[in-house]
């Protein structure tokens, strides 16, 4: 009986319909966006997706329908008239990434919009508006020119290391009254600054993303309506290297990409209230100068700031530049323009010094407490010419002296000349460091703690998940991996934020950006990066390890470029998009079918290049292991790999309603299991290869391993963990990413947690016991060789996170409703750990999973309006447990499915939920 009122998909809709269609004070709407960005300008996907959050205190809220207008002001938008799009009332439970479907949008226009829901449980009112603009969508609609100058001067020098100093651009304009709305539509290469009348246009900081500039070049658009004033006005920018004027020009020939000097493409639009427009655009009848303050800007080696050649009111009206430059027309840059359509890089966060020390005479150590990116900011007085040195540092030598070693060659220093008299403030702007000391010298007088402040630099992703347990050393490497993870966000995922590298690796995060997904809203910037990667094919369909192909690297091996395919999956999972991979099919199948014709022998990929890369080595100093049976046959690894690729290409196959390519992969995925059995089994010792890890992990975890091998298979791994490593991890960046689950899901979630706990060497506690507060490149980081040794990587966390909230934490995207439509909640208990509380924001609003174990087992879980969830909760039988002190069995929003394996499943509707069952 109460199954059939309880609240299964299809029941629930039909229990919906039934329910009367009354306004409801608890369905609230809120966080509504455009393409998953909120309120974004100068966007160029003509048909933008809308979400929005319906919130509701109440239980099992489902969405029926939604009615969407779309208006050109927000006057109509008031007045209910929706003259782009009036959706009416559409029946749906869609509520994230809505497609629009009004009249067809043009260049430059502002939309404004808002929704209401009809629900289950009663309709909400509108919600408040929310917009967002249109840029310039055909090449026609710039009129601006591409301007610079395509030479260094004087003082610039471009040996082994670049320095060029930066350009300063200004152009007077004067405006009617009565002005409607005015914006800016700028690219600035590598980085820029922009201002109207002296103000600094915008909250971003090294503006600009990164992409392959002969691929494309993003413009990026503000609205500026309060800047522009009636009569005479000023609009200004500076232009830093970034990574189109090259850190490194003369680095190993042919390896580094060039770009140029650096160029600008600004148009200003000023709309008057009568309808006509006056454009202000960058050409030659603008000014620049690069015998200003900032000397050089290189992102490896620092900035130099020379106060005493500030320009005075140069970003204001009024200025006299009759001593300046005109500008050059400069070759256009061949990538095609497109607009910036993720977060831009901000100060996310400013930290105070934990200490300051006299190192010696004049010498001043500050230890910031935490390996940051970003730069100091700093305030201080002294006499015109002072120079200010600041130089930056993971972590120290024994004497107190910061440790560079493993900085390679980048310099990293920053220098401030002081012009004098009053108190002065500065921080650089178009480079960052990757840091926890500072070495200060030539600071006049004794410098104090709080003449200083770290601005952490990073993408302006929100954290949407929390996490902790009772456990601290878990703890203390969560805390670590959103460190590291939000310091290797600039614009792209870089691998390290300090060293003469800072590039995008892709095999960096073939997994890790999963876990990266559960504390960070990576869909945008990862969404961006399968573009750079698009964009770095060749035209023989090889993808190659770092994109945008800042460093020429291509290798051809499976596991780095792989992460072109799992990130589409990752993005399709977690936040329910499957249009990167239908943007990228084309692609990733061109890269599989050129691997397999150049590479593939009788079943078998051939081709490798990392190996198992940085497994714990067999002596402290070593970088790679050289013994033999640390190590995973490349062959092996890049066969499985491909194998894994099919099964997630045949799954978008499907999706993608391309039935005859889904059939094609799965019957080379057969062929190659069988081919990969053949070669690497050993029916006699039930293992692969020479049986490491990472050489049994891969196929069982990815099903190549027939189902009868299974067990011994696993057997095998457990025996190898537990004897020869002694219950340590022996694994590299190709094998961490799926030992966790591996070893949780095949029934040793004790030995997973073990790993995970461990304190003492190699283990990712034994880094945050020797002091890292981020994740090291290797596990021997404290005694390997400097060469290739950096504090601050994340490829060795492989699948830590991902396992932390879906296992322990019980949060996971069910694939068949992906993007948390439905929450597969099914905790992992094992003796040591005693509760868990996380919560996590999915596209459809806060999950919530807090237990505890003692002689009862009990949890807390909210979950979303419009979603739902599959609970499996530790007990007995499904009597023991409680829902609210009731049966849980009979509770409103619950149905109870089944008892599996210990574990009585329910089916939940959305809202809270408190649980106990014995255990
Ligand atoms: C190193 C980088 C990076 C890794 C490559 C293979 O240079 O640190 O993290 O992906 O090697």
């Amino acid at each position: 009986m109460r199954r059939t009122l309880k609240i299964y998909m299809g029941m629930l809709i039909g229990l919906c319909l039934m329910s009367a269609s009354t306004f409801a004070a608890d369905i609230q709407l809120q966080n509504l966006r455009t393409e998953m960005l909120v309120n974004p300008q100068g966007i160029d996907v003509t048909q933008p997706r809308l979400s929005w959050q319906i919130q509701s205190s109440g239980r099992n809220v489902q969405q029926m329908a939604y009615e969407v207008l779309v208006a050109s002001t927000q006057a109509k938008l008031a007045a209910n008239q929706g003259d782009l799009w009036t959706s009416g009332k559409t029946a749906s439970n869609e509520s994230i990434m809505v497609t629009y479907k009004g009249k067809a949008l043009k260049s430059g226009t502002a939309c404004y919009w808002k929704v209401k829901v009809y629900t289950n449980n009663g309709e909400s009112a509108w919600s408040s508006p929310a917009k967002w603009s249109m840029g310039l969508l055909l090449p026609a609609n710039w009129k601006a020119k591409w301007i610079g100058y395509e030479k260094g001067f004087a003082w610039d020098s471009v040996s082994k290391f670049s320095r060029l100093s930066a350009r300063y651009f200004r152009k007077e304009f004067a405006s009617a009254t009565k002005v409607k709305r005015a914006t800016a539509y700028i690219s600035g290469l590598g980085h820029y600054e922009l201002y109207i009348n002296g103000k600094y246009i915008g909250n971003q900081v090294l503006a600009q993303m990164p992409t392959d500039y002969n691929k494309s070049v993003q413009y990026t658009t503000y609205d500026v309506t309060a800047e522009v004033k009636p009569g005479k006005n000023a609009v200004a920018t500076v232009l830093g290297n970034g990574r189109y004027f090259t850190m490194r020009p003369k680095y190993k020939p042919k390896k580094i990409k060039e770009f140029g000097f650096p160029k600008m493409l600004l148009q200003l639009d000023i709309e008057y209230q009568d309808g006509h427009h006056q454009l202000v655009v960058s050409d030659q009848t603008w000014r620049m100068t690069a015998d200003g303050p900032i000397r050089t800007n290189n992102e490896y080696d620092g900035e130099e700031y020379d106060a005493t050649k500030e320009l005075g009111g140069w970003n204001k009206a009024g200025y006299n530049d009759t001593k300046w430059l005109k500008p050059q027309l400069t070759p256009v840059p061949t990538g095609k323009l497109v607009a910036q359509m993720s977060e831009p890089i901000k100060v996310m966060q400013t930290l105070k010094p934990k200490k300051l020390n006299e190192l010696k005479s004049g010498t001043y150590i500050m230890d910031m407490g935490q390996n940051m990116t970003g730069w100091i900011k700093f305030k201080v007085k002294g006499k015109r010419g002072d120079k200010v040195t600041l130089r930056f540092a993971e972590t120290l030598q024994k004497d107190g002296s910061l440790y560079i070693a493993n900085l390679r060659d980048a310099k990293v220093t920053d220098v401030y000349t002081l012009k004098g008299s009053t108190e002065e403030t500065w921080h650089p702007v178009f480079v960052y460091h990757g840091f926890r000391y500072v070495e200060v010298t030539g600071y006049p007088g004794k410098p104090k703690e709080s003449d200083f402040t770290g601005d952490v630099v990073y993408d302006a992703l929100a954290t949407i998940g929390s996490f902790e347990t009772s456990n601290d050393i878990i703890n203390q490497v969560y805390k670590n991996t959103w460190w590291g993870v939000a310091g290797n966000y600039k614009g792209m995922p870089v691998d390290c934020p300090q060293r003469n590298e800072r590039m995008p690796w892709l095999g960096d995060r073939a997994t890790g950006s999963l876990g990266e997904s559960f504390i960070f809203d990576n869909h945008k910037l990862y969404s961006k990066w399968l573009d750079d990667i698009e964009e770095a094919q060749t035209p023989e369909g090889a993808i190659p390890d770092v994109a945008p192909a800042y460093w020429n690297y291509y290798s051809d091996n499976m596991t780095w470029p792989g992460t072109y395919i799992l990130i589409a999956d990752m993005l399709y999972k977690q936040y329910g998009d499957l249009r990167p991979a239908e943007k990228h099919y084309a692609s990733m199948k061109k890269w599989l079918s050129y691997m397999q014709g150049k590479y593939m022998k009788d079943y078998i990929l051939t081709k490798d290049k990392y190996g198992d890369w940085c497994v714990p080595p067999e002596s402290p100093e070593l970088i790679h292991a050289k013994d033999s049976t640390r190590t995973t046959n490349g062959q092996l690894i890049a066969t499985a790999y491909y194998h894994r690729m099919l099964f997630l290409m045949k799954r978008f196959a499907k999706l993608l309603n391309k039935p005859q390519d889904a059939q094609a992969f799965s019957a080379l995925s057969v062929k190659i299991a069988d081919a990969f059995n053949a070669k690497f089994y050993n029916a006699q010792t039930q293992q692969y290869d020479n049986g490491t890890v990472t050489a049994n992990l891969l196929p069982l975890y990815f099903d190549i391993t027939p189902v009868a091998n299974r067990k011994a298979v696993f057997a095998n791994i457990v025996k190898r963990v537990t004897t020869t490593d002694n219950s340590h991890i022996a694994t590299g960046v190709i094998g961490t990413q799926w030992l966790m689950r591996g070893l949780t899901e095949y029934g040793r979630p004790d030995l997973a947690y073990k790993i995970a706990t461990n304190k003492d060497y190699p283990s990712w506690g034994y880094m945050a016991e020797r002091g890292a507060t981020t994740i090291w490149e290797l596990w021997n980081g404290d005694t390997a060789n400097p060469s290739m040794n950096s504090g601050n990587h994340v490829m060795l966390l492989g699948d830590l996170i991902v396992w932390y909230y879906q296992n322990l934490a019980a949060i996971k995207a069910g694939i068949n409703q992906p993007g948390f439509k439905q929450v597969v909640m099914k905790p992992m208990l094992t003796d040591g750990l005693s509760f868990v509380n996380a919560s996590y924001k999915t596209p459809y609003g806060l999950v919530k999973s807090e237990w505890k174990k003692g002689n009862n087992f009990d949890w807390n879980i909210t979950v979303p309006a419009n979603a739902t969830a599959l609970i499996s909760i530790p007990a007995k039988s499904v009597d023991a447990v409680t829902e609210g002190g009731k049966k849980a069995a009979e509770a409103d929003g619950l149905k109870f499915v089944k008892m599996d394996a210990g574990m009585a499943v329910f089916e939940a509707g959305s809202g809270t939920y408190s649980f106990k069952s014995d255990l």
